[in-house]
């Protein structure tokens, strides 16, 4: 199949996702084309079968805002027609399902039918895209689309409860990699950030408020006054000053790492013994399935679909959002011995097979090929 891809190119989740599985329908034939704003995060090699379509926004003196959305659309129509695309999937619904309708219709006149996947993530449903100035155009481009899947079925039901969708939503939850992730730690890094053998706490994301970044240095607090830790911080947002002057008024600076964006999650991954995420809502977690699939235990609030991937007392602990105390329990009971927490590690790279690549992307493939049908 020709199969349009587009997302944010960014280090957030549907980016990550979007990119892995256009990566991995290429390498079983398909020919991708990514049309994004810049190169995506994880597009990093070269890779057979892939294109990639840079959008541009043209600027002009009377535009305060540069009309991204028309530009993204007629990208799309230049694009499927120059290269005779059979679908496009576009993830995230904001602006992306919008531009995606009205890059159908402009085609749709010229006698071409193309097919519109759009794969809900997560803040474009429970965040922005509720927002009353985008939820008219957010609800209409859903209803639009040929074929809409959600990552969670929490993500389902946000859905369907906040928008008025009249149309099924198909559940197709997120994916890793198993086989990239299942790496052994490399030594020298481990000792330069945990010196004396301490515990590595992790987290990786965007630092926006919904991370909850104050709890995850609270909790390592807690945890740090039990049993001697360390704890990475990858990624970089808003919140990250914040998080840094927290650490000042707790003195822990020389107990915290700020390491920044990060490509090689997997190396920084398997130096980790647990990971936080205890976030105010996550359609999914994909960072937390990254981490069990590296055998490292979890952490997390039980907001969302992260109930859908972190097993209680197995693969990790789930708590309250902002119960901080609970959360920080959980971790210690984790970390307490050499043998719970290795039965918790065996045990959350267990569950993430079941998430593994191979099981998922055949029904991205079965969803287009129906729609193909038609
Ligand atoms: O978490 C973010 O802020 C990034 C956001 C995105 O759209 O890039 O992530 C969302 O999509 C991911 C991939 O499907 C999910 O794993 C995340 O749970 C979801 N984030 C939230 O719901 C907050």
């Amino acid at each position: 199949m020709n199969i349009g891809i587009v997302c944010y190119p960014t280090f957030g989740g549907s980016g990550v996702l979007a990119t892995e599985l256009g990566k991995a329908l290429a390498q079983k034939g398909h020919q991708v084309h990514f049309i994004t704003y810049s190169q995506p995060v994880r597009l990093n090699s070269f890779q057979p079968n892939v294109s990639y379509h840079e959008v541009h926004v043209p600027t002009y003196p009377l535009f305060d805002f540069p009309p991204y959305e028309t530009a993204l659309a007629s990208t799309m129509v230049d694009v499927i027609k120059n290269n005779n695309l059979d679908l496009l999937h576009v993830h995230y619904a904001i602006p992306h399902a919008s531009a995606a309708y009205m890059a159908k219709q402009i085609l749709q006149k010229e006698g071409k039918n193309i097919p519109i996947i759009t794969t809900l993530h997560g803040t474009d449903i429970t965040l922005v895209g509720r927002d009353k100035t985008y939820a008219p155009v957010v609800t209409f481009s859903i209803n639009e689309s040929d074929a809409i899947t959600a990552v969670s079925n929490s993500l389902r039901e946000d859905t369907y409860k906040h928008f008025n969708i009249t149309k099924e939503i198909i559940v197709i939850k997120n994916f890793v990699d198993v086989s990239r992730f299942n790496k052994k730690p490399i030594d020298a890094f481990k000792k330069m950030i945990a010196p004396n053998g301490e515990r590595v706490l992790m987290h990786a994301s965007n630092f926006r408020k919904v991370k909850r970044i104050p709890d995850i240095i609270n909790i390592f607090k807690e945890v740090n006054d039990v049993i001697p830790s360390r704890l990475m911080l990858v990624g970089d947002g808003p919140e990250r000053p914040a998080a840094e002057d927290l650490c000042r008024e707790l003195n822990l600076c020389d107990e915290v790492r700020f390491v920044g964006r990060q490509e090689q999650m997997e190396d920084i991954l398997a130096i980790a013994d647990l990971f936080l995420l205890p976030s105010e809502t996550e359609s999914f977690g994909l960072a937390a399935l990254e981490a069990m699939a590296a055998g490292v235990p979890v952490v997390t609030s039980n907001a969302g679909g992260l109930k859908e991937i972190n097993v209680q007392g197995e693969t990790g602990f789930m708590g309250d959002v902002g119960d901080v105390r609970t959360m920080a329990q959980q971790a210690i009971r984790i970390l307490k011995d050499e043998h719970t927490l290795n039965q918790f590690k065996q045990k959350a790279a267990a569950h993430a097979k079941l998430f593994d690549i191979s099981n998922v992307v055949p029904q991205y493939e079965k969803l287009y090929e129906d729609l193909l049908k038609k």
